[in-house]
């Protein structure tokens, strides 16, 4: 992560290093926050952020499904995004960082009386799973770890707390020798990773999972209008991890993930082991979308 000079804080630019919190802050013990994950990509007419408004708004579902009252609309969250991009100079392509917390005044669970916070934060970020991970595809591991079950969590909200479930299998993974976890549901089908939702291409055919166990991604929204719009089929349905296994290509897809191919999962080699054609066709026709260069879909992108 690349320092930026400043963090918008409840309405106000506070200098990068003075961005700071009370350690009795209600979020850090109870884990009750919510949060987002926005890039925007430096194109040719400048810094756009890629759809600002569909991210925002799940933000503030995200508020309204875990009992936080925003105090702020989504166009003041939008104004606040696009004026922390032009207060601070970056060069290269931005991760924001919007996050709704429960602030410092009450302790016990019952939330009501808390103080709502909000901050973002806004900083160069590369690809997350590695320029070669792009290019080659990453190994994958089935985790452990059940994706949060829908009995007990709501994973339509991006809340801080579902993120432990998130954390423990990548963890799991990594220490493992693989570079991303992928989850099943409760009932043994997959739901998505750590940090992306996923996807298999069989005999041309492009399969995800429904969102009964995964976050309502918009880089799968977006990947599936692509898709549709360059003519393949796809298919929301479950898949079991033994499909996977025998899948001819699979890839995950993620704000920060971006299109990552996958080339192995459980020492199972994908198709032939790389980036497969229909993978390839997608990351890159999702890389034109993001970087403004086509224009059936700059409505995506807000300049800064
Ligand atoms: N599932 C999960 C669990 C998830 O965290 C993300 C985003 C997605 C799916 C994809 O959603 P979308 O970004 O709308 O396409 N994960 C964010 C957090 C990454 C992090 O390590 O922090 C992200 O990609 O920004």
């Amino acid at each position: 992560m690349k320092q930026a000079d400043t963090i918008w804080m409840n309405g106000k630019l506070v200098p990068w290093d003075e961005a700071k919190v009370h350690v009795l802050t209600h979020t850090l013990h109870y884990g009750n926050g919510v949060f987002e994950g926005t890039r925007a990509y430096k194109t040719d007419k400048g810094l756009a952020i890629f759809r600002l408004r569909d991210h925002t708004r799940r933000l503030l579902n995200s508020a309204k499904i875990t009992m936080i009252d925003s105090p702020y609309t989504v166009e003041e969250l939008e104004d606040a995004q696009i004026g922390l991009l032009r207060a601070n100079r970056f060069e290269g392509n931005v991760y924001i960082r919007p996050l709704i917390y429960l602030g410092y005044g009450v302790m016990g669970l019952y939330h009501r009386n808390c103080p709502v916070e909000v901050a973002i934060a806004a900083w160069e970020w590369g690809s997350y799973l590695g320029d070669e991970g792009l290019e080659k595809g990453i190994r994958v591991k089935i985790s452990s770890f059940a994706r949060n079950s829908v009995k007990s969590t709501m994973g339509k909200a991006k809340a801080v707390a579902n993120y432990l479930n998130s954390q423990m299998a990548k963890f799991e993974a990594l220490e493992a020798g693989y570079e991303e976890a992928l989850l099943l549901d409760d009932e043994g089908f997959i739901a998505e990773g750590s940090g992306e939702c996923f996807f298999i291409v069989r005999d041309g055919k492009i399969i995800t999972p429904p969102h009964d166990n995964s976050l309502e991604s918009i880089t799968q929204a977006t990947v599936i209008e692509l898709a549709e719009k360059l003519g393949y089929t796809v298919e929301f349905r479950r898949i079991t991890r033994d499909e996977v296994y025998v899948a001819d290509e699979a890839f995950f897809t993620g704000t920060a993930a971006e299109v990552t191919p996958v080339r192995e999962v459980d020492a199972r080699v994908i198709g032939d082991g790389k980036r497969g054609p229909v993978t390839e066709h997608l990351q890159k026709a999702y890389f034109d979308v993001v970087y403004g260069r086509n224009p059936d879909f700059e409505h995506y992108l807000t300049y800064i």
